[in-house]
């Protein structure tokens, strides 16, 4: 669309992704915030906004829905809708949008772009969408070849139909010409000369350079502010202007005090728009300071203050995420949609210079008339037929609910399971070797069931060390038939660290550092002979999913390093025995 809008030079170099700008989303190739950019066709200005698809960020979806007045559904023509296209499309219904769906991907030899429309359909009458939005207006496209087209068989050279579907379909913004200013804000940003900037649309009237306004914020308190720049999106950069009007999307600097929600408007009529819905956090951390043995060595910034800071920050921009102080004052406890998310912002931070330790994640429960209720999920698994037996197995273990089962014929089946959010945790590494790499899941929240019971989250053990040193290639060699290592010869480990899974389910306490006893015949202690198997080291993803309870994730700019909570063998050792006792004790009080 920048290319065939002439925002480009039709032979000027473009990134591919060019809306992906985060070193995160680059690195992994998805999608994690929403942004902001415009093309003009035919004279018109089309703001447009991208947002993630993967379940995590629905927080980001929710804000951009209150900056637009329609939506463009994208659905892979072979993938079909996923979990999260219903969680999208329903929230364009509720908000009453109008929907263009383009079944994209049909080059794809596994493209079965019929079907794809069929299960459009049935999904957009399972949420109810009235007559004017079922018959939705449609494409097929090639969006990496910029190819767009109403039939198959029509063939195409371009992205002209879309974008005057656009124009047609989508209506523009409505706007009362009596009404005074009046934009809601949906995004922050910041620059280094103007400060905060606050991003928007613009509802109602018009509003000037060196315009008087004032922000109204969730207290309804009303803060004035001066207008100091005023921007719109030219492309994805920003363009400098005198006035902005309704519909634009405005980049407005002249406030530090303002969030996501706030009501920019004139002084004299003071009304705030309705401020975005957010769904509620699901999953939450605690981040504490890393008092590790070797704490504080690798970060630029390990106190609990800036910790904090950092992660309240963080809450000003990302509205799905919530930040409060932990019961017993130690820590911080962070509330998200789901590990992933969690992790993005971990990995973020990390690389800021942060060093902090996690807990294990966490999902959050209700309570209701004696009843614990806990976040449920809906599933879909997409694998090859041989592997059905251990998928539903495994689902069935963390106590899933198979919905759905569909075989294609071609030798994949379509699962659709209930399943918690809690047991789900630590499961996608698991399916993917089960599936040998093949398979496919999504999961997006589903809503409070009741809690349906307790389930081991992780079968094996930690292989923990029981002294500080470096770890050697003999000892390390010795210790490969116990389970999976984590560390290589040379890496410095601490008593209480965990340097593998064991294959057994009970924690085994290990001296890595070991040195082969000199022989005779041998000037030096060298293990010359040992060839270690090559490991591969659990991405910080896994490591959140790895540790129990009683662990803690400790992670700094250079290092991720699993530990017991509590380090020392003989201390474990003791508590270990006492909650057994206490275990005993209540069994034979029953
Ligand atoms: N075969 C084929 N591949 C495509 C087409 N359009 C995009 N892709 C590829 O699909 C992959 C994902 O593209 P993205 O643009 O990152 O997808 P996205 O929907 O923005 O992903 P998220 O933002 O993470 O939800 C890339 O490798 C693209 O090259 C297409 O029409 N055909
Ligand atoms: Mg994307």
């Amino acid at each position: 669309m920048f290319r065939q809008s002439g925002l480009f030079r039709a032979n000027q170099e473009m990134a591919e992704r060019l809306m992906d700008t985060m070193d995160l989303e680059k690195e992994r190739g998805i999608t994690i915030a929403a942004k902001n950019c415009s093309v003009v066709w035919k004279g018109i200005q089309i703001n447009i906004i991208d947002t993630p698809g993967h379940a995590d960020f629905g927080g980001e979806v929710e804000r951009a829905l209150s900056m637009v007045d329609g939506a463009i559904l994208l659905v892979d023509a072979s993938e079909g809708p996923l979990p999260q296209t219903r969680f999208v499309l329903k929230k364009a219904l509720e908000a009453g949008l109008k929907i263009v769906v383009v079944i994209n991907k049909i080059d794809r030899s596994d493209a079965r772009p019929y079907e794809v429309l069929n299960e459009i359909y049935d999904l957009m009458i399972d949420l109810g969408a009235d007559d004017e939005q079922i018959e939705f207006p449609l494409l097929y496209a090639v969006g990496r070849d910029g190819i767009a087209m109403k039939d198959l068989d029509q063939g195409s050279r371009d992205l002209h139909l879309l974008m005057d579907m656009i124009l047609e379909e989508i209506p523009g913004p409505r706007h009362d010409p009596e009404a005074p200013f009046q934009m809601l804000v949906s995004d922050l940003g910041y620059s280094d000369y103007v400060g905060r900037l606050a991003i928007g649309k613009v509802f109602n009237g018009s509003a000037r350079d060196k315009d008087s306004l004032v922000c109204l914020n969730a207290k309804n308190q009303s803060i004035p502010l001066k207008v100091t720049k005023l921007q719109v999106y030219e492309g994805i950069k920003l363009k400098d202007v005198d006035q902005v009007r309704p519909g634009d999307i405005a980049v407005l600097a002249g406030i530090e005090e303002v969030t996501i929600g706030d009501t920019i408007c004139n002084s004299q009529t003071r009304q705030a728009l309705p401020r975005i819905n957010v769904d509620e956090p699901t999953v939450s951390m605690t981040f504490t300071i890393n008092h590790s043995p070797f704490g504080g060595k690798e970060g630029k910034y390990v106190q609990s203050g800036r910790i904090h800071e950092r992660l309240r920050k963080e809450t000003l921009r990302n509205v799905s995420i919530q930040v409060e102080e932990a019961p017993d004052r130690e820590g911080i406890v962070v509330k998200g949609r789901g590990e992933f998310q969690l992790a993005i912002l971990i990995e973020t931070m990390r690389r800021e210079g942060y060093e902090f330790c996690v807990g294990r994640p966490e999902v959050i429960l209700h309570y209701e008339k004696n009843k614990i209720l806990e976040p449920v999920e809906q599933l879909l698994v997409d694998c090859e037929e041989r592997f059905l037996g251990v998928v539903t197995e495994k689902l069935s273990l963390r106590k899933g609910k198979m919905i759905n089962l569909v075989n294609n014929g071609k030798g994949r089946v379509r699962m659709d399971f209930s399943i918690p959010s809690r047991t789900l945790i630590g499961y996608r590494d698991e399916f993917l070797t089960d599936t040998r790499g093949t398979g496919l899941m999504h999961s997006i929240f589903d809503g409070y069931e009741e809690y349906r019971g307790d389930c081991i989250s992780r079968f094996t053990g930690s292989i923990v060390s029981d002294r500080t040193g470096h770890a050697v290639p003999y000892a390390l060699y010795n210790l490969e038939p116990r389970g999976r290592l984590f560390v290589l010869p040379g890496d410095l480990v601490y008593e209480g660290m965990i340097v593998g899974e064991h294959n057994r389910g009970n924690d085994i306490d290990v001296n890595p550092c070991k040195e082969k006893k000199l022989s005779n015949m041998r000037a030096s202690g060298r293990d010359e002979n040992v060839i270690l198997t090559p490991i591969k080291l659990p991405t910080l993803e896994q490591a959140i999913s790895f540790i129990r309870d009683d662990e803690l994730l400790e992670i700094t700019p250079l290092s991720i390093r699993m530990r017991k909570a509590v380090l020392l063998y003989q201390q474990r050792r003791n508590l270990s025995r006492l909650t057994k006792k206490e275990a005993d004790s209540s069994i034979k009080n029953e």
